[in-house]
């Protein structure tokens, strides 16, 4: 812009200066322009212009969220292989062993006990003396039947085996008739009853007169009211185990 300001000072100079400085003029100024042209035709238009994105590339933008929600968990693997067996223990206190032979003992107990009562469920009628449960259904068999039904139901037929168990026995009701069979018997050795274990009986609760193997045919043992009976063992009487 300096320039173009020296060259119209020059060019001043020259159209209306002293004629020597005509030379020096040329060689620090364009020539001098002409009468302007007629303006020519215009262009044909551009191209249409676009947006930012002819520019530069912008920085990268920050990582988006996640388009959709988290899917649920996939399944479950299989099994691995089975580990090997641990080391023992250290060796317990005597306290910690003591404990323990009580626990042992207990859950013996507790596990017994509980198989017992199982089994009185499956019954319809029980009486309970002691630590004894007598049980029935109300049936009536010959003695024969009347033990292994008893057997059959892990149980064994009764035997009163002292006065209050002899009692709870005369107090259980039959729908119908009184006499129950004991499991006592003389059929080894008349005159010697014994027990399902062929022990001698170490309790018994006899009517006054028996047993006298009436007939020469008793061998087998009910109990009636309380009191007992020898009687013959073909005989159909209520049957009740205990457990
Ligand atoms: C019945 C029978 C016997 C009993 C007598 C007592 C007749 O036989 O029950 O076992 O000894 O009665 O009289
Ligand atoms: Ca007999
Ligand atoms: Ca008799």
């Amino acid at each position: 812009m300096l320039k173009h300001y020296t060259c119209a000072a020059v060019l001043l100079l020259i159209a209306f200066g002293p004629d020597d400085l005509s030379a020096a003029s040329e060689s620090s100024c364009p020539a001098s322009a002409g009468v302007p042209g007629t303006p020519g035709h215009n262009g044909s238009p551009g191209r249409d212009g676009r947006d930012a994105r002819d520019g530069l590339p912008g920085p990268k933008g920050e990582k988006g969220d996640p388009v959709g929600a988290q899917g649920p968990p996939g399944k479950m693997g299989p099994a691995g292989p089975k580990g090997e067996k641990g080391n023992s223990g250290p060796p317990g206190s005597d306290v910690q062993s003591t404990i323990m032979a009580k626990l042992q003992s207990d859950v013996k107990y507790l596990t017994d006990r509980l198989a017992v009562v199982e089994k009185v469920f499956g019954f319809s009628m029980f009486k309970k003396v002691g630590k004894k449960f007598f049980v029935s259904n109300g049936l009536v068999a010959n003695f024969l039947k009347a033990h292994s039904i008893c057997s059959d139901a892990g149980a064994k037929i009764v035997l009163p085996r002292n006065e209050d168990e002899n009692n709870a026995l005369a107090s259980m009701k039959f729908n119908s008739g009184t006499s129950v069979y004991i499991g006592a018997t003389d059929i080894y050795e008349e005159g010697n009853f014994v027990d399902m274990t062929n022990q001698p009986l170490t309790f018994t609760k006899w009517k006054e007169n028996e047993p006298n193997d009436y007939n020469g045919a008793e061998d087998c043992v009910v109990i009636v009211e309380g009191l007992w009976n020898d009687i013959n063992c073909t005989h159909e009487k209520h049957v009740v185990c205990e457990l």
